[in-house]
């Protein structure tokens, strides 16, 4: 018979990627108990030779030292922060995302959650649920949405579709990137804090990871101030979520629409009580026509890497 291919699944991942897992590929499955995957890996690990795992979740530095034949990485997902890219780097471990494919969904949950933060929609919605427009008379005056000056915190394939989305309100673009983008049209601006102190609603849409960590500091929130606003469809990691909680709290920051979160799932009580904070659970690539999308070209990053070595989605 010919050699197992050596792929081993991490975690629950999308029916589609699941089943060609076990049936093209007769996938090995990493058990989710700690004391589990000590045995199983004492058994396993010299096999595997590509993981595949959500992005979130990826190929952490412990496990990927324990897979001493690992050789590629397929994620399932365009964030890919939970694998150590620097380890995999240094082993020479390749690794592939599902870019594009889930831009507009992402672009759309961040128009989603602007509006909302501004307008309130979700708050007016509890508000006639509850029954307060027939006890309490009409629901308080909202921010305008259109028409204002936002900050775009990364500016890569889904920050410019957020800003496409956002021109078509009128509003002006600003952004911060490491480097000015070549021909945006947008205003640079060049540390987050500036942009912040230019804009009155700031959207986070930088990549995860230890490079991003932590940006979105009390400094940043301190200059985008009591009248602005914070969108986060990026990672939890990329705002200092104590900070944010006390901005909101203490009336020093005007509202928060946020679709990720520094300990997913498990949201913190002093957000989950405020009403001026938008609150989704990690949704934003989650589309039926999305998902299926993801999960097709991970399988493609897959059949091509152990066909010949090539990724089709390689990370650069
Ligand atoms: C996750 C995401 O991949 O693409 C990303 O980076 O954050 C999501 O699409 C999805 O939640 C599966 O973990």
């Amino acid at each position: 018979a010919p050699p197992e291919p050596g792929v081993l699944q991490l975690g629950p991942l999308h029916p589609v990627l699941e089943e060609a897992l076990a049936s093209e590929f007769s996938a090995l499955r990493l058990p989710e108990d700690p004391a589990e995957q000590d045995r199983f890996l004492a058994r396993h690990a010299e096999q595997v030779r590509v993981a595949v795992g959500s992005g979130r979740t990826g190929v952490g530095t412990d496990l990927m030292r324990r897979l001493p034949r690992l050789e590629a990485v397929v994620h399932f997902g365009v964030g890919y922060d939970g694998t150590d890219a620097a380890e995999a780097a240094a082993r020479g471990i390749v690794m592939s995302n599902t870019p594009d494919v889930l831009t507009d969904a992402v672009a759309d949950t961040a128009l989603a959650l602007y509006l909302d933060v501004l307008r309130r929609f979700s708050a007016a919605d509890r508000y006639v649920r509850d029954g307060l427009w027939e006890s309490a008379g009409n629901f308080p005056l909202s921010r305008h949405a259109s028409g204002r000056r936002v900050g775009v915190l990364g500016l890569g394939r889904i920050g410019r579709a957020v800003a496409t989305r956002l021109e078509a309100l009128g509003c002006e673009i600003h952004y911060h990137n490491r480097r000015p983008a070549t021909g945006s049209g947008y205003a640079y601006h060049g540390s987050a804090a500036e942009l912040a102190a230019a804009v009155e609603v700031l959207v986070v849409a930088v990549p995860g990871g230890p490079d991003s960590a932590g940006t979105v500091d009390a400094g940043v929130l301190a200059a985008l101030g009591p009248e602005g606003f914070l969108v986060n469809v990026a990672r939890g990691s990329v705002v200092d979520e104590p900070a944010l909680v006390a901005a909101l709290q203490e009336g020093r920051l005007g509202g928060a629409g946020l679709d990720v979160f520094a300990d997913e799932p498990r949201v913190p009580a002093a957000l989950r009580e405020l009403d001026t904070v938008v609150l989704l659970p990690h949704v934003g690539s989650a589309t039926v026509e999305t998902r299926r999308e993801m999960a097709e070209l991970a399988l493609r990053n897959l059949r091509s890497y152990l066909a010949d070595g090539t990724l089709v989605t390689p990370v650069a």
